[in-house]
């Protein structure tokens, strides 16, 4: 595996020595093989990382905010050019299939994209004033630098949807990766520099050194970045586990925080589903990524009509799915992060048998071929009901399958978890799609008819409610959330008159 990164990262112009010594050794949860080794960083590097973002932003704010975009729109050239061999790098190092990995990629440059067309458009609002001769605007001013935490499972685009806004919104960059993904996001860095590079070719030091900066280690630095009252946004992508330490911290020193965090996705199979497109959006959501996205399908919620056509095929689907190593074409499914990933996956399989739960799958595959690798079948539980294990979210493909009767119990099944990303029903019935997506439907942050619950384009707000978090990055006016909020009020008059009516007559 290390002769293929190696290879890859050459592709891209990236020199493979730059990984071969440190004190942070990288695995690939393919073969659990080592494929490099980086230097992590120490309290003092990362508080200069952060001084040099601090002076950077005073600079870039003031540059034009369409130029600011070019700069982005330089960085999705790289990352156009390097999609194949980047979407490769990501496959090996948090073994999502291939096709996954180059999604990913796809996803950083259609953000880039999205950005440019925001860094045009930044635009606040005009407000009558009740005063003759005033007018009141709303201004969005760059806020200052961002620190973003992401996980091993969207190692590359999670930092994309927010450096992508925060650069053209104005702010620098600290990014704090997985520290089981650091080589994806060093060479993301590298693409960034030579952007840089290319950027300063045409505007010389309009963009300022520290614009965008990696740290790599465990919980402390992540800790350090969270602390420190220079970073105006700690964006963490991550689990609720983590964004439960990380707000209440950002939030003691008044800073602000942009969470995007568990879900636990339902799909609701109604009896007019059509059940051609309901399987292929059921396994896709369930499997893909093995189980490890965010929006990931974690539970169905079957009408008692539908249940025995649909449960059957959808096993016989599962028996077809291809898994083994995710840089071979074909596969579907790779294999998870690592050994606790996988002990996991079989502790809440054990807790949903102890629910009364029909387990079928979520056996280890491939160990002989893979012994320092965790491959798993995926799982499919049948329940009773929605039980206490069917509320956590466990990053594994295990797919839970309770039944309903009526629509409005099958809403309240789908909200009777505490994350609130993704949802989705499959219905051919327009009273009950528009019920679903309605104010008493899903409570979730999305709610999708006729797709699954995974795979959202970037031109939409993502991000969900509760447990999740409340924030949205990506598309919409999410933007917004990498500003700061200016509201001003002129006096072109030769009067100063005072709000509300207010009398104060000085002799
Ligand atoms: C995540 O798993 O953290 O909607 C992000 C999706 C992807 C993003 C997932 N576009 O599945």
């Amino acid at each position: 595996m290390k002769t293929r990164v190696s290879d890859i990262l050459k592709s891209m112009q990236i020199d493979p020595a730059q990984f071969s010594d440190g004190n942070l050794k990288v695995h690939s949860p393919i073969d659990g093989s080592e494929i490099g080794c980086v230097q992590m960083d120490d309290r003092a590097s990362v508080d200069t990382k952060i001084t040099n973002a601090q002076s950077a932003f005073l600079k870039w704010r003031a540059v034009p905010a369409p130029r600011r975009g070019e700069l982005v729109r330089l960085l999705g050239e790289e990352l156009r050019e390097h999609k194949d061999a980047l979407g490769a790098l990501v496959t090996a190092e948090c073994g999502k299939i291939l096709e996954e990995g180059k999604g990913e990629v796809q996803e950083m440059v259609d953000i880039c994209e999205f950005a440019v067309g925001i860094s045009r458009q930044l635009h606040g609002l005009t407000i009558a004033s009740e005063r003759p001769g005033h007018h009141m605007r709303e201004y969005w001013q760059p806020l200052g630098p961002v620190g973003i935490i992401s996980a091993f499972n969207f190692p590359v685009a999670v930092w994309a949807w927010n450096t992508a806004l925060a650069l053209a919104c104005g702010n620098p960059c600290i990014w704090k990766p997985s520290e089981k993904t650091p080589m994806t996001a060093l060479a993301c860095q590298a693409l960034m520099e030579r952007a840089i590079a290319n950027f300063r070719a045409k505007f010389g030091d309009d963009a300022p050194d520290g614009l965008s900066s990696v740290i790599i280690g465990m919980r402390d630095v992540g800790e350090q970045m969270v602390d420190d009252p220079r970073i105006a946004l700690v964006s963490a992508t991550g689990s609720t586990r983590m964004g439960r330490e990380v707000g209440p911290r950002v939030a003691a020193r008044f800073g602000k925080c942009l969470l995007e965090l568990g879900g636990n996705n339902a799909i609701i199979v109604a009896p007019s589903a059509d059940l051609d497109m309901a399987i292929p959006g059921i396994v896709f959501g369930a499997v893909g990524t093995a189980g490890q996205r965010c929006t990931s399908t974690r539970r169905l919620i079957v009408h008692s009509s539908v249940y025995a056509s649909l449960v059957p095929r959808l096993k016989k689907a599962y028996e077809g799915i291809r898994i083994g190593d995710p840089l071979v074409d074909g596969t579907l499914v790779g294999p998870v992060i690592d050994e606790t990933s996988f002990d996991g996956m079989e502790k809440a399989l054990d807790a949903a048998r102890s629910e009364g739960g029909v387990v079928t799958g979520g056996s280890r595959v491939l160990a002989d071929q893979y012994p320092d690798a965790y491959y798993a079948q995926p799982a499919i539980v049948e329940l009773p009901g929605q039980s206490a294990s069917m509320c956590e979210e466990t990053f594994a493909p295990i797919l839970y399958i309770v039944k309903y009767d009526t629509l409005d119990d099958a809403i309240t099944l789908q909200n009777g978890v505490p994350q609130g990303l993704s949802s989705s029903i499959f219905t051919t019935d327009v009273r009950e799609a528009e019920q679903f997506i309605s104010a008493g439907g899903s409570d979730c942050g999305i709610a999708n008819v006729n797709i699954g619950t995974s795979g959202a384009e970037i031109g939409g707000a993502f991000g969900g409610e509760k447990e999740t978090g409340g924030g949205r990055e990506s598309g919409s006016d999410a933007w917004r959330a990498y500003m700061r909020r200016q509201t001003s009020t002129v006096n072109y008059s030769r009067e100063l008159p005072l709000a509300q009516g207010i009398k104060f007559d000085l002799d």
